[in-house]
């Protein structure tokens, strides 16, 4: 890459992470957070925020903390951090906070959705712990985010792996990051729609606003928010017991790339309990990350040569074939034989599979679910391309694995360069007249070029 476009990249996320950053002061005290995006996700987001702040942590590294200390300011008495993070001066983003009956759980005066997402919180609170040069500021920050985070992933074993299988459970597809990806849909389908009542339909046709705020051709279907808003409100109907939601949401899902990032998480904060002389703890977080790096080698589907994703909703077991962005994910937490790798490898690199002009796209291209522009039904997103660039690159001694991690990263560090920070791109490379796919000016874009450019270039 050109030494400019680096320079103009830096400069040009540090800008957009700026531009999204709100500050609220609230009974004499500042609170700081960075949205997603104003054109439309202008609350907090919980996987964003991780790497938001492993983005920040070199250039601001107050803005990095106080990310992080926005987000688990909601956490819940259970132990749960939510998804969202609700934005008190905003109202335009659909489920706003008052559709989530979620105000019974309010800590601090923080109104948060009812669920999760991904994981990724573990892995960026221990990388800003060890990046932070104020070593003094790193241990302050440690002692007053670590307890959250060590909650939280109590709660999550607790409540998201009832049965100690070692794969966690996802009760909603926004909780997988990869909200519309086509691995669910014959989970969500199974969900009939004239099982969902009229109110909530309505409620839909009424206040969604994600495809006129954007490109309706890039969001979900209607039928897709049905689903979504009918489990939000069976949740809400059974005041977010975690257990019921488990045990009886007709949506459940063993997911494989939320497991992949609790595995990394776990063995991430374990080196920092290692570090702080908390050996104890330590080994429990080691001894859960290696419980689930067995059960992820062990969802090994030897026929569509990928790991497999279980549906669990009530009572079944169903692995679930769809050839998605899901099954790199074992890669980022290094759960693969080194025969799966070897396949792994092979299907990454197969250009009618996971590799066109712009990989790694988010469903294989040759699955008949594929689509160039509708989210996570084919773009390419960054978020997921940072997970594999980190993946190749524990492969120490492995030139083929860094060539491949060496490409990727140049490939999407030059898609920002030449379509602009969008949330996901064609895998083709093809630049729309405004850019990148889904909505522009995008945080976490910008994070993971900052991210990306730190540690690689
Ligand atoms: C629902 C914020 C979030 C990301 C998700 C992405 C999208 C939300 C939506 O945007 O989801 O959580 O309304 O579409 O799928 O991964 O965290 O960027």
């Amino acid at each position: 890459m050109k030494q400019e476009d680096i320079t103009k990249l830096k400069k040009q996320s540090k800008e957009i992470l700026a531009k999204n950053t709100y500050v609220l002061k609230n009974n004499g005290k500042t609170h700081r957070w960075i949205v997603p995006s104003k054109q439309f996700y202008v609350h907090q987001w919980n996987w964003d925020s991780a790497t938001h702040a492993m983005g920040l942590v070199h250039s601001d590294p107050d803005l990095a903390i106080d990310e992080l200390r926005s987000l688990v300011r909601g956490q819940w008495e259970n132990g749960l951090i939510a998804q969202i993070r609700f934005n008190p001066e905003e109202k335009s983003y659909f489920p706003g906070p008052e559709l989530w009956g979620t105000e019974g759980f309010v800590q601090d005066n923080v109104i948060t959705s009812g669920i999760t997402q991904p994981p990724l919180l573990g892995v960026a609170v221990s990388y800003v712990y060890q990046k932070l040069q104020d070593r003094k500021k790193a241990q302050e920050f440690i002692a007053e985010i670590l307890p959250r985070v060590l909650k939280y992933h109590e709660f999550l074993k607790k409540y998201r792996d009832p049965e100690d299988s070692g794969l966690l459970t996802i009760v909603h597809p926004w909780e997988s990051g990869t909200d519309n990806s086509p691995r669910f849909d014959t989970a969500l389908e199974a969900i009939k729609l004239d099982s969902i009542p009229e109110s909530v339909k309505t409620l839909v046709h009424e206040q969604r606003i994600d495809a006129t705020a954007g490109d309706e051709s890039h969001r979900p279907r209607m039928h897709d928010y049905y689903r979504y808003m009918h489990l939000v409100t069976l949740f809400k109907k059974w005041n977010w017991d975690p257990q019921k939601m488990v045990a009886e949401s007709p949506f459940a899902n063993k997911d494989i790339l939320f497991s992949s990032l609790w595995l990394k998480a776990n063995e991430d904060l374990a080196e920092v309990l290692e570090s702080l002389e908390r050996k104890e703890e330590a080994k429990k977080l080691q001894s859960w990350a290696e419980q689930t790096r067995e059960a992820i080698i062990n969802t090994w589907d030897e026929t569509a040569k990928q790991y497999s994703d279980l549906n669990v909703a009530l009572g079944k077991k169903e692995s679930i074939k769809e050839a998605t962005i899901a099954t790199f994910g074992p890669l980022y937490a290094k759960a693969y034989t080194e025969k799966q790798y070897d396949l792994l490898f092979k299907k990454l690199t197969d250009p009618q599979q996971f590799y066109p002009a712009f990989p790694v796209p988010s469903t294989a291209l040759a699955s008949p679910q594929f689509d160039t522009a509708r989210y996570w039904r084919g773009p390419s997103w960054p978020v997921t391309n940072m997970f594999i660039v980190d993946g190749l690159s524990m492969r120490q001694d492995d030139l083929q694995a860094l060539k491949l991690r060496d490409e990727i990263l140049e490939k999407t560090l030059q898609t920002v360069v030449d379509q602009g920070f969008f949330e996901y791109y064609s895998p083709f490379g093809e630049k729309r007249k405004d850019g990148g796919l889904g909505f522009g000016e995008f945080s976490w874009t910008a994070a993971i070029c900052l991210y990306l450019i730190e540690r690689y270039l």
